[in-house]
């Protein structure tokens, strides 16, 4: 029945929106994860599983806890969590670039085909899982803390592989690939792909290989084809180091400090040292980490001119671009002038805080701004989500009440789409969207209308 939602005013019948969201969910569960999308991702990618498990730990924990040991079941032994881990049950050329083009069954690291591993790219994403796990025990503490004590090491371990093998040397960590940052073609880093040579062969750039996203969506909403040679280019430059960084930085076609990994990293270092005294061990190097990651954000990213974080090149400049991913520090303990800061960008013109189409990934009045493609512009429930979050945190209440609006209103008008047009909220990419039907799931439980909530606590 419609109903006006008590903390947005908006008209919504939050059952039936809950019963849809939750339709995704188990429309795309694949035996032990869920795949972002039937038709476009038919695989387990890194972070979506960590969204969605915080989606079904509103409806599922027991299938949380599974989508979060599925992905974990596939980390490598030097520690990284893979961006993708492949569905044997789909075919292999099934989505571009496949477990043939990453041939994770070459590198002793990763899991070993022959003892039943699955095949699994060689990059990583944002570092949002301790966050996942947490909140996924913390719906229900009842179910006990083996799931804690089984994951807090492999969680340790993933964060112990980025600060080992990643470190930009000033606190920060570095991501090696546009698609390490979830933000596969944002403006932030156009400067620093426009100088990836494009392999020179003469049936074009991306000779030999063929995109299937443009199988499934209008390649406006899509990264170019200039963009997918560069994405291949950097790979492969990667993968003929043996995925091992200590041999491909030094050379590699594309270094950078993304401020969202790095929040990510920092709070989800907070959730670990949550999983470490819930389960009697040491939160105090976590804590000590996750501030140590803030000081160096505030101090290399900040930009109190615009209000923002940014992200820096390979030399450590800021990348003077700015797009959503500068928000995401709010996620962490801040001074509060730099939360005034980011909370007027967020309401300003550049980001345009309304209540009727969540927040745009890129500067609506930015010079690379496109209201269409992917990760140029276009509102995500996923990107929003985290700053709401931050917003949470800092008791901005009245902005939090507009975002939530904002998303809810998304996903009643236009569906579980994977992004909207920021300026008329009309739906683009793929629908039945994983991450935006669960966090759908995490809005409607009403915890969103407690101020203050830096991460969920358990309840009893
Ligand atoms: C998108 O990225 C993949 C490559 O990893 C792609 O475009 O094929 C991004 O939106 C990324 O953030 C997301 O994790 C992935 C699956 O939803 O799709």
């Amino acid at each position: 029945m419609t109903e006006i939602d008590r903390t947005s005013g908006l008209p919504i019948d939050p059952d039936a929106l809950r019963r849809s969201a939750a339709g995704v969910l188990r429309g795309n569960w694949e035996h032990g994860y869920t795949v972002p999308s039937r038709r476009l991702y038919p695989h387990q990618w890194s972070w979506d599983s960590a969204f969605i498990a915080i989606g079904w730990a509103q409806i599922s924990p027991a299938r949380g806890r599974q989508e979060l040991h599925s992905l974990f079941a596939s980390q490598w032994s030097d520690g990284r969590v893979p961006h993708i881990v492949f569905n044997p049950r789909v075919a292999r050329d099934a989505y571009f670039p496949g477990p043939d083009f990453w041939r994770s069954r070459d590198v002793p690291e990763a899991p070993n085909r022959r003892a039943g591993g699955r095949e699994t790219s060689g990059i990583v994403q944002p570092p949002v899982h301790a966050v996942a796990v947490w909140e996924v025990y913390a719906a229900a503490p009842a179910l006990g803390r083996r799931f804690l004590r089984r994951m807090y090491p492999r969680l340790r371990a993933q964060h112990d592989y980025l600060v080992r093998e990643r470190s930009a040397g000033n606190g920060l960590v570095v991501i090696v690939h546009p698609w390490e940052s979830g933000q596969d073609n944002s403006p932030a880093w156009d400067a620093e792909l426009a100088a990836v040579p494009l392999p020179d062969r003469p049936e074009g750039p991306l000779a030999g290989h063929r995109r299937h996203d443009l199988d499934h969506v209008n390649a406006a909403e899509r990264p170019t084809g200039a963009d997918y040679a560069r994405y291949v280019a950097i790979a492969e430059a990667y993968r003929g180091h043996g995925y091992r960084d200590a041999a491909a930085l030094p050379t590699h076609p594309f270094v950078v400090v993304d401020p969202l990994f790095n929040a990510l990293l920092a709070w989800a270092e907070e959730a670990l040292a949550h999983i470490a005294d819930e389960i009697g061990e040491p939160s105090e190097p976590h804590r000590r980490r996750a501030a140590e990651l803030r000081n160096a954000l505030l101090e290399h990213c900040y930009d109190p001119g615009a209000g923002l974080f940014r992200a820096l090149d390979r030399h450590g400049a800021p990348i003077p671009e700015s797009t959503v991913s500068g928000l995401a520090p709010l996620l962490l303990d801040l001074p509060e002038d730099v939360v005034d800061g980011l909370v007027t960008a967020i309401t300003g013109p550049h980001f345009g805080l309304n209540d009727r189409v969540p927040l745009p990934s890129y500067d609506l009045t930015g010079a690379a701004f496109d209201s269409t493609r992917y990760w140029r512009g276009p509102a995500w429930i996923n990107t929003s989500w985290l700053v709401l979050r931050g917003l949470e945190r800092h008791g901005r209440d009245a902005d939090v009440a507009t975002l939530r609006t904002a998303m809810l209103t998304a996903v009643r008008d236009q569906g579980f789409r994977e992004y909207f047009d920021p300026n008329t909220g009309a739906c683009r990419g793929v629908g039945d969207f994983s991450w935006s039907a669960a966090l759908t799931l995490d809005l409607l439980t009403g915890q969103q209308a407690q101020p203050s909530r830096p991460l969920a606590t358990a309840r009893g």
